[in-house]
């Protein structure tokens, strides 16, 4: 399918309105071992994900495009640029989470990084869907907080978080993500899932220290639309073998 063809954006909010959950897998390609891509890619393609999502804090590894075409050829699912900064730009994918770092006030990630990456993004064809992101004090320093130089918000303060993510939607972004940081000491807290998403239109999307199926469902069931899981599946690429089968939770393919 030709990046032109697919409208990601659409489809999110297609399964929203359908309460259709969503799972996208998380790729760094600087933990790819290139050897294990095959099996890999046949892992996700198996797996119930609707979305690959690819990114780091840093992408050292210059593999980005040819990641991107080699998962092509053998998984047809949408793959969405999740960048740390303006390097981490392929026109090989289908679409880019456009971020703004709403919840931190380094002036770099609210827009300083976006200025260098859209005279890039202008010459391809990705579909760009601009995404408030937002750190969740998480247990821990996470990569997100060390990189950007921000401080997450308070998982304690309910009222500074759905604040800043009603500023977000009000601000124009057509998605929210909720990030406690990969591999996070604690998962974004559910009652703070089910305030935001009761509160904002747009579709929400939860990550970070997510690490098994309850952790998935419960995160669902408080209303998250799209659960992204990257540690756990880099740690264990059979994750979601024995889990799929049996599991309404994933109702999305
Ligand atoms: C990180 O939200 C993602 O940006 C996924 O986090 O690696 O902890 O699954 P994990």
């Amino acid at each position: 399918m030709k990046n032109k063809d697919r409208n990601i954006y659409s489809e999110m909010l297609q399964a929203k309105s359908e309460n259709r959950k969503l799972l996208a897998i998380l790729l760094d390609p600087d933990k790819i071992v290139w050897e294990n891509l095959d099996i890999l890619i046949s892992k996700i393609d198996q797996s119930p994900a609707s979305h690959i999502f690819i990114g780091g804090s840093l992408v050292i590894n210059n593999i980005l495009d040819d990641l991107i075409l080699k998962i092509k050829q053998n998984c047809v699912l949408p793959i969405v640029l999740f960048p740390g900064n303006p390097s981490q730009i392929s026109d090989k994918a289908d679409g880019i989470l456009f971020l703004s770092l709403i919840s931190g006030r380094n002036p770099d990630y609210l827009i300083g990084h976006q200025v260098k990456a859209a005279p890039i993004l202008k010459q391809t064809n990705l579909e760009i869907i601009p995404t408030g992101y937002m750190l969740i004090e998480s247990g821990g320093e996470t990569a997100v907080e060390r990189i950007s130089k921000t401080k997450p918000l308070d998982r304690n303060n309910p009222d500074l978080v759905l604040a800043t993510a009603q500023a977000g939607e009000m601000l124009g972004n057509k998605l929210l993500y909720l990030e406690a940081g990969s591999g996070a000491k604690q998962a974004v807290p559910l009652e703070i899932i089910r305030l935001i998403s009761k509160n904002i239109e747009i579709p929400l999307i939860v990550g970070g220290g997510i690490i098994d199926l309850q952790g998935i469902q419960n995160a669902y069931d408080s209303g998250a639309d799209l659960v992204v899981i990257g540690t756990a599946f880099e740690n264990d690429m059979s994750f979601f073998d024995f889990r799929f089968e049996n599991a309404e939770t994933f109702n999305n393919r």
